[in-house]
């Protein structure tokens, strides 16, 4: 996976300076997205009762997850050292399959791309998948 260049980065921080005004919103409907379209992520929120966007928890958690990508975009320089609490808690303590972590960062992009049609531009695109692969790369660290 090629690392990011300092245009990748500019693109990112641009893309989130907008983005991230609609941050609680996307965070809501990429885990309501991941939930519908990859199944077997439920396992990880079985106590929750409701799984659709409307729900409070999905609603609640979809807001710490964008505020996890927040926190990665502050620290793009060096995602594996930023991450590494995060990497230990999904690793250790709440078990997600690495793979996982793909899956929702594709759907973070597809609603990134309905949200944002303008600004989505192909240049953004693949900077954002960048980010979001290297974001997955760095959560995973800890599984090695
Ligand atoms: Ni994740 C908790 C960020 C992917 C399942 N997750 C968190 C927290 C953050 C977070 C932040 C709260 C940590 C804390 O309490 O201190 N998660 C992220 C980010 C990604 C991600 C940035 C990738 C883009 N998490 C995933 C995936 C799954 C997942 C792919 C499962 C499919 N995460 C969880 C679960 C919790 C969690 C489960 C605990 C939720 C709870 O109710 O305590």
């Amino acid at each position: 996976m090629t690392s990011l260049t300092a245009k990748d980065k500019a693109a990112v921080k641009a893309f989130w300076a907008k983005a991230a005004t609609k941050a609680d919103e996307i965070g809501r409907d990429a885990l309501a997205r991941m939930l519908v379209v990859y199944p077997q992520t439920k396992t990880y929120f079985s106590h929750w009762k409701d799984l659709s966007a409307n729900s409070a928890p999905v609603k609640k958690h979809g807001k710490t997850v964008m505020g996890g990508v927040a926190d990665a975009v502050s620290k793009i320089d060096d995602l594996t050292a930023g991450l590494l609490d995060l990497s230990e808690l999904h690793a250790f303590t709440l078990r997600v399959d690495p793979a996982n972590f793909k899956i929702l960062s594709h759907n973070i992009l597809v609603v990134m791309a309905i949200n944002f049609p303008g600004d989505f531009t192909p240049e953004v695109h693949v900077a954002m998948d960048k980010f979001l692969a290297s974001l997955a790369l760095a959560l995973a660290e800890k599984y090695r």
